[in-house]
């Protein structure tokens, strides 16, 4: 009985998703199933001897992606310490790729000697300094009308205050910006509705510009900002010279949202230090786990954030280290900042599909508080406030809330799906609340049911999750704590994502993949047929940074070495299975500019190429233009080589850099 019970689950559900893999090669396999009678005997010894119950095999079936199939969707992941976005494919949870963006990666060519990767991460140096490491929380896929368009993906590192942009072409970073004003980031990075901005806000409040003020003069002198990085799309890049910020109190803003459909033009950021404590325990002062947390309210921060584009538009703003900021005295007198009061340590804010409603989910309150955008505007319009001390509207609590829903301990970020619910994320309680998003009657807003994670789960993503039509289907647990998840592997262990199939009635964990990188904050879910990437440059010379064709591109039989003094510049080739010039004679002291084109279109034709003793390590992709630079300093005899195993005869793709004295 339980045999056959176990046998139709395994039917109905190969059948289910064979049906839901649309976008596949073709390729000569046997006939699907079509009856119990076509499944091996050897499936159900697996079952038994494994000892799967027919919900094990569910989920089996669900994530299985057979050799050649691919995923429905990407996710984009946050990759934590690692200053990397890790791109995944759901439902098979298979890692595809880690994009390089703070820090240094060796096999991607990216900050290892390559003039455009050095270009780059030096777009994020701070007063000088090269800092090559991040703390990447936040990615946000560009938005068309609000919903995903598959073109562009933006990170925060929170350690420094920067935000880089990847283009999803060729899935490589191609711009990072420091915020000249602050140096702690968290709120970031989230896109309007048209990706016009990209929003980033300040954690822990300094002087504007990281400048010295003692700590006793921080309700005076320390504050935030909320800066909007205009994104020029057809550039492909953030546009420093049109971005603008807003100075904030030192409340300390944590998550923000951008409005969208009803909420259009607005933008909301936490706030979790109204209290404008500064901790200083070891001179007897309270805590800051304490002081932070005395109050019973911080504030949502509500910004206007088109009509503050018009007020920078027409100049009233104050330039502070090259950045025109929005000072608060002019965001209260042109109404562009308002506060609403929001439970205990607020963590996300997360805006409805519809953008009529948003989430607030408080660390220290069981419930989350959802404020209706109607009840804002109506709220403004009636001037139904108090002042905050430094002169900022805050909205009445009753007059702007709409609803409270007790979901259960440590709620902390929401998702959507296309069934009319939200699902939030229990830190303390290990699970995922599912309830519904209601309408105008407060009442309708209700828990439905709640499944366990393991363990700690941070933020969660569901498909499409983020935009105006999201999809259901797929939801994705980023848990901090694995514990006793998978084999042990020391003192330090990955973190844990969990696939939930939200698709029925009830969610079900399907499978947990272990993120051994860093800590995955965030992550975004876009259908895979978004993503147009390219399989090779669309030009033999391309330079990735530019998106255009390389100054520098040497076709076959222009290689070359052009000396001029001391200065050697070198123009070489590489395609199966040479580098040419195969010998490159210098002399000390010689400056040398080298540029490697890749005159091969094949797709996955990439060669590599590593110089011993130089630091230099390049990624030379199909069509690419890579170059570099060094100083002859040391006389010898080196080897430089092709690091991608690309043909039978790759070992001898090689070449010797010989110095003379
Ligand atoms: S944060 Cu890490 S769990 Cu940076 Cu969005 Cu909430
Ligand atoms: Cu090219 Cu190995």
């Amino acid at each position: 009985m339980k045999r056959i019970l176990i046998l139709s689950l395994i039917l109905v559900i190969a059948a289910a998703s064979l049906v839901a893999c649309g976008r596949n090669r073709e390729s000569a396999t046997p006939e699907p199933v079509a009856s119990t009678g076509d499944l091996p005997e050897s499936a159900m010894q697996i079952a038994s001897s494994r000892g799967l119950t027919p919900n094990d095999i569910n989920a089996a079936l669900k994530t299985y992606m057979p050799s050649g199939k691919w995923d429905e969707y990407y996710l984009f992941a946050s990759g934590g310490h690692s200053g990397q976005v890790i791109v995944i494919g759901v439902p098979s949870m298979r890692i595809l790729k880690n994009i390089a963006v703070f820090t240094p990666e060796a096999w991607q060519g990216y900050g290892y000697g390559s003039r455009e990767s050095e270009e780059i991460l030096n777009g994020g140096n701070v007063d000088g300094r090269k800092i090559r490491m991040g703390d990447t929380h936040h990615p946000a896929l560009s938005e068309t009308a609000g919903d995903y368009d598959g073109q562009y993906l933006f990170i925060n590192d929170k350690n420094s205050a920067r935000v880089a942009v990847i283009d999803l072409r060729d899935f490589e970073t191609k711009q990072i910006v420091k915020d000249p004003n602050i140096i702690s980031n968290h709120g970031s990075t989230f896109v309007t509705p048209d990706t016009e901005y990209i929003v980033q806000g300040t954690q822990y409040a300094t002087p504007l510009g990281w400048e010295y003020a003692p700590i006793e003069e921080y309700a005076e002198k320390y504050r935030g900002v909320i800066t909007f990085w205009a994104f020029d799309r057809e550039k492909g890049r953030i546009d420093p010279s049109q971005s603008f910020a807003m100075e904030v109190p030192p409340y300390w803003q944590d998550l923000c949202d951008s409005g969208k459909l009803a909420s259009d033009g607005w933008a909301f950021c936490n706030s979790f230090n109204t209290e404008m404590a500064t901790g200083g325990i070891e001179k007897g002062n309270p805590p800051f786990e304490a002081g932070v947390s005395q109050r019973d309210m911080d504030y949502l921060h509500i910004f206007n954030w088109k009509k503050a584009a018009e007020v920078y538009k027409a100049g009233k703003t104050e330039e502070i280290n090259g950045m025109p900021v929005i000072s608060i005295e002019t965001s209260v007198a042109e109404g562009l900042l308002y506060f609403a009061p929001e439970p205990k340590s607020p963590h996300g804010v997360d805006v409805t599909p519809d953008g009529k409603y948003m989430v607030v989910a408080g660390k220290l309150d069981p419930q989350v508080t959802i404020y209706a955008i109607d009840k804002i505007e109506a709220a403004i319009a009636a001037k139904q406030w108090e002042l905050d001390p430094f002169g900022i509207p805050i909205l009445d609590f009753d007059a702007v809330k709409h609803a409270q829903v007790e979901l259960g301990l440590g709620p902390l970020h929401t998702q959507f799906d296309n069934k009319g619910f939200a699902y939030t994320s229990l830190f303390l309680d290990s699970a995922v609340a599912k309830w519904t998003v209601g309408g105008d009657d407060p009442a309708s807003w209700q828990l439905v049911e709640k499944t366990p994670v393991q363990y700690n789960i941070g933020h969660l993503s569901a498909a499409e999750g983020d935009t105006v039509s999201p999809d259901g289907g797929y939801l994705v647990a980023l848990n901090k704590w694995a514990v006793d998840r998978f084999a042990p592997v020391g003192p330090l262990l990955p973190q844990n994502e969990q696939l939930i199939d939200i698709s029925g009635e009830h969610m079900q964990v399907l499978y947990d993949m272990p993120m051994g990188v860093g800590e995955p904050h965030y992550a975004q879910m876009i259908k895979a047929d978004k993503i147009q990437a390219w399989n090779s440059y669309p030009e033999v010379g391309w330079d990735p940074l530019t998106q255009s064709k390389s100054p520098h591109a040497t076709m076959l039989g222009e290689e070359r070495i052009e000396r001029n003094g001391n200065q050697v510049e070198v123009f070489m080739t590489s395609v199966r299975s040479h580098l040419t010039p195969e010998h490159v004679e210098l002399k000390k002291g010689d400056h040398v500019v080298w540029h490697i084109t890749n005159v091969e279109t094949a797709q996955d034709a990439v060669h590599g190429f590593q110089l011993g003793g130089y630091n230099i390590s390049l990624s030379i992709e199909p069509g690419e233009t890579v170059s570099f630079e060094i100083d002859a300093d040391q006389d010898g005899t080196y080897a430089y080589y092709c690091t991608e195993f690309c043909s039978a005869l790759h070992l001898e793709m090689m070449g010797y850099m010989l110095i003379e004295p």
